[in-house]
């Protein structure tokens, strides 16, 4: 079988957003409160079968770049899907998630965007206020040309929805047709790890 990826979906937002958590739930099912932020970029991958068809989906995570506003192009490059995340008890990152969206089709234009309103069984439970309201979120990211979702690390909720929903979507663009006919040796998608030598220049990271 090719190890080439087919479906390559970034996640973007602020930092402590909900990100690791998101991946991390949807690759392995766990919610940890103490997620760790590595060097670099994460990647990882899933087999997905849809439609009759298998999808090699990579999911790259930010992993502290984003605190710099200043993600290198390769973490943005040949991607298809990118879900921008925000914190629903958090304003600031629901109007960070506008410049990730214009980042994301500065750099890719014809990625599909995702708006993924995280952690709402914070809300959900009473612990914590809601700072975004579902329908402005909702209607923001109509504007944006976006889908939108809310999600829940901790209890799952919606997440394997989410990535659902992206490779139905995949599945059903002529891109996959495409990307299917090439010869397995044509592995131009390799699983990758990003590190810091690949950061821009002007990014402050000390890593
Ligand atoms: N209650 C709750 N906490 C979450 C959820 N997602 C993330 N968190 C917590 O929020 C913090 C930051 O999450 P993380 O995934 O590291 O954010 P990132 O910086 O965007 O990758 C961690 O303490 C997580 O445990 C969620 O869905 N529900
Ligand atoms: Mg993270």
């Amino acid at each position: 079988m090719s190890s080439r990826v087919q479906l390559k979906v970034v996640l973007l937002g602020e930092m402590d957003c909900g990100k690791t958590s998101l991946v991390t739930r949807y690759m392995s099912g766990t919610f940890s409160s103490k997620t760790q932020t590595t060097i670099g970029a994460a990647f990882c991958q899933r087999n997905i079968r849809i439609q009759q068809k298998n999808i090699k989906i990579g999911i790259w995570d930010t992993a502290g770049m984003e605190q710099f506003q200043s993600m290198c192009s390769q973490y943005y490059k040949g991607a298809q899907a990118a879900v921008i995340c925000y914190d629903v008890t958090s304003l600031e990152s629901f109007e960070k998630a506008d410049f990730w969206i214009k980042e994301i089709i500065k750099m890719e234009p014809d990625c599909k965007v995702y708006v993924c309103g995280c952690k709402r069984d914070l809300t959900d439970s009473g612990s914590k206020k809601r700072a975004v309201d579902v329908h402005d979120a909702s209607d923001r990211a109509s504007e944006a040309g976006a889908k939108f979702i809310e999600t829940s690390s901790k209890t799952g909720d919606n997440v394997d929805q989410l990535f659902l929903m992206i490779t139905q979507d995949f599945a059903e663009t002529a891109a996959l047709a495409a990307t299917a006919l090439l010869p397995d040796e044509d592995e131009t998608t390799q699983t990758i790890q990003l590190g810091a030598d690949l950061l821009p220049k002007t990014s402050k990271c000390r890593c």
